[in-house]
């Protein structure tokens, strides 16, 4: 693909659907099940860390028995083998990127297999239930709350994704429906700063006008084409 140099891919869960993860907006998804406000927000942990901490339990257990599809193993190749500057961005709590193969990856919004200390503020890895109120492993404090970023709160490493978006001459979203901010604005970012911007996703989403190019189809189709564009293979 000529003239690009650096790339910044923007995930979301549409791109872990296909291995059996439950999507938040889709129908039958994480939202219709389960409020909001009860479950990914900083308030409803304070109100009700039980219905929380088995909500987190149960999705950290579950995604530990799925595998990668096509789509991550595609980015996995695209990130092995691009000489270019690459990131991919997140937004997803599972690790299907990293067993896929992928490096050059960051978890804007957390991630399941880490447990948050709110007493020593320490993150350490973790796999197992929260719901018995386990010691951190670093202090001792049974504080722990799982590692990711409710509503309200700040994502991760907002400094180097901008940083990325600014220097980068492409940016990919794929399978997310642009319903959550920033994220969901990193595409107008991106046109601001004249970067060329593509969507791959099973639908059109909230944000696809904004899209230079938008491409409708699953993920584990779309993704592995798009790869083999860029790499001209
Ligand atoms: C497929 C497919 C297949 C399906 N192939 N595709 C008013 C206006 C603007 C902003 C706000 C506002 N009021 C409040 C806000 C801020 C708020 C926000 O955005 N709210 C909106 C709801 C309006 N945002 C925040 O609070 C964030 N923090 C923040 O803004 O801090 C201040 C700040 C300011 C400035 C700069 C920086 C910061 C924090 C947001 C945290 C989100 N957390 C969650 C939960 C994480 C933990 C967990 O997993 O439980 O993150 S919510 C949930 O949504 C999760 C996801 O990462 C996120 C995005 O969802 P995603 O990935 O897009 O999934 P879906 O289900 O929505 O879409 C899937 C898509 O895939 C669909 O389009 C399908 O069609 C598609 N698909 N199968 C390809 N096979």
């Amino acid at each position: 693909m000529t003239g690009i140099r650096n790339i910044v891919v923007l995930t979301g869960a549409g791109i872990s659907a296909e291995s059996g993860i439950d999507t938040f907006r889709s129908e039958g998804g994480l939202w219709e099940q389960h409020r909001v406000e009860d479950v990914a927000t900083p308030e409803g942990f304070a109100r009700d860390p039980d219905l929380v901490l088995r909500f987190y339990d149960m999705r950290r257990e579950a995604i530990q028995t799925k595998l990668p599809n096509p789509a991550h193993q595609a980015l996995a190749r695209l990130d092995a083998a691009w000489k270019g500057e690459l990131l991919i961005v997140t937004q997803n709590v599972d690790d299907l990127h990293e067993r896929a193969g992928a490096r050059r990856v960051l978890h804007m919004h957390g991630t399941h297999l880490n447990a948050w200390c709110t007493a020593c503020d320490t993150r350490s890895p973790w796999t197992g239930p929260m719901i018995d109120r386990p010691p951190c492993p670093s202090c001792g404090a049974r504080a722990l709350r799982p590692d990711v970023v409710w509503f309200g709160e700040m994502p991760y490493e907002m400094d180097r994704i901008y940083g990325a978006i600014r220097q980068a001459d492409l940016f990919v979203s794929i399978g997310t429906s642009g319903a959550v901010y920033p994220a969901a604005g990193f595409v107008r970012d991106a046109r601001e700063l004249r970067v060329r911007t593509l969507e791959l996703n099973l639908e059109r989403s909230q944000g696809s006008q904004w899209f230079h190019e938008s491409r409708q189809g699953p993920a584990s189709r779309l993704v592995p084409e798009w790869v083999n564009e860029v790499l001209g293979g």
